[in-house]
């Protein structure tokens, strides 16, 4: 057990417990934080967007890789107005200012509707850390919110996460997965296993671990504990600890809403020469074919352009 507090302030919205528990563990459950009527109406705009009823606007739409008539991630909410609710929610907001302190800038945001899967495994985010993607620092002051907008259970491909892996691993390489079929990795879906990767689901006092036998996965990220949620439930995850998503093996889909966030005074650093340079490289190509027109932008401007201050005064970010 942890005998200090490095990654949460006093704001007076955890209890010791919740703080303990999140630097030991690095990730902590609040139930039932958000509104079921926010998450609501989060749902309708996904499926009008996805439906083409209502403007995307700035909002990427994402297809399943193996399913291309489905919709299964819209992504940078925070231009909606409807979005917004759940984003800058103060019940969100008092809690993620614990991780962030006063100032606090949205720096991602995503709409998560996970299909049933077609066989492919497709519906699958592999094992990964969130800070591979961001080109910010100091990593503490990081942090992602995940929020159930239906049960998210084993069946329909809930959150796992690996307690503790935030202390044990340095920032890994990320690949996308050898071991899903030909084609079927969804974009920026990358892992952190690079060979085959064998998850065996035991039962273990009562409730289902994960564990992994890939020879590449490191030893620390054992074992998994899957964090199923009902509607309203809030997980906080540290951007060094390893998790992804199972399949969605039942008929269902899995929705969910999620934002990470940053302390205003971080700042931003140069990834090339670091093993996230392969998501710089990918996200540029995609923004040069999108923007052709625009030539000195980098990915350190991208997340300039897209984020947005939610709470305090913005400064270097
Ligand atoms: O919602 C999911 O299935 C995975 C989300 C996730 O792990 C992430 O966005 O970092």
């Amino acid at each position: 057990m942890s005998s200090k507090i490095t990654l949460t302030r006093d704001t007076g919205r955890l209890s010791i417990n919740q703080k303990i528990f999140y630097e030991d563990n690095g990730y902590l459950v609040i139930p039932r934080l958000i509104a079921l009527d926010i998450l609501k109406e989060c749902s309708q705009r996904f499926d009008d967007i996805a439906s083409g009823k209502h403007p995307r606007g700035e909002i990427i739409v994402m297809k399943d890789v193996s399913d291309r008539g489905v919709v299964n991630k819209i992504q940078d909410l925070n231009y909606d107005e409807v979005f917004q609710k759940y984003i800058e929610c103060k019940e969100l907001l008092d809690i993620v200012e614990s991780f962030t302190g006063g100032n606090i800038m949205a720096m991602h945001s995503m709409l998560i509707a996970k299909p049933p899967d077609v066989g492919s495994g497709s519906s699958r985010h592999p094992p990964h850390q969130d800070l591979y993607y961001f080109p910010f620092r100091p990593i503490n002051k990081i942090v992602a919110a995940w929020t159930a907008i239906e049960p998210c259970d084993v069946l329909n491909g809930c959150l796992y996460v690996s307690p503790g892996s935030h202390k044990t691993n340095p920032l890994l390489p990320h690949f996308y997965p050898a071991d899903t079929k030909a084609g079927s990795a969804n974009k920026f879906y990358y892992g952190i296993q690079v060979g085959t990767c064998l998850f065996v689901l035991l039962l273990f006092l009562g409730n289902p671990v994960f564990f992994s036998f890939s020879k590449d996965l490191p030893v620390s990220t054992m074992p998994w504990i899957n964090a199923e949620m009902l509607p309203g439930d809030t997980i906080f995850l540290h951007p060094l600890l390893v998790h992804g998503s199972g399949v969605n093996t039942s008929t269902r889909t899995r929705k969910a809403i999620s934002c990470h966030y940053a302390a205003a005074e971080s700042s931003y650093i140069e990834v090339k020469g670091t093993v996230q340079e392969p998501v710089d490289v990918e996200v540029m190509e995609v923004v040069r074919r999108r923007f052709p027109e625009i030539t000195s932008i980098n990915y350190s401007d991208v997340w300039r352009y897209k984020s947005t201050l939610v709470r305090g005064i913005r400064s270097l970010l």
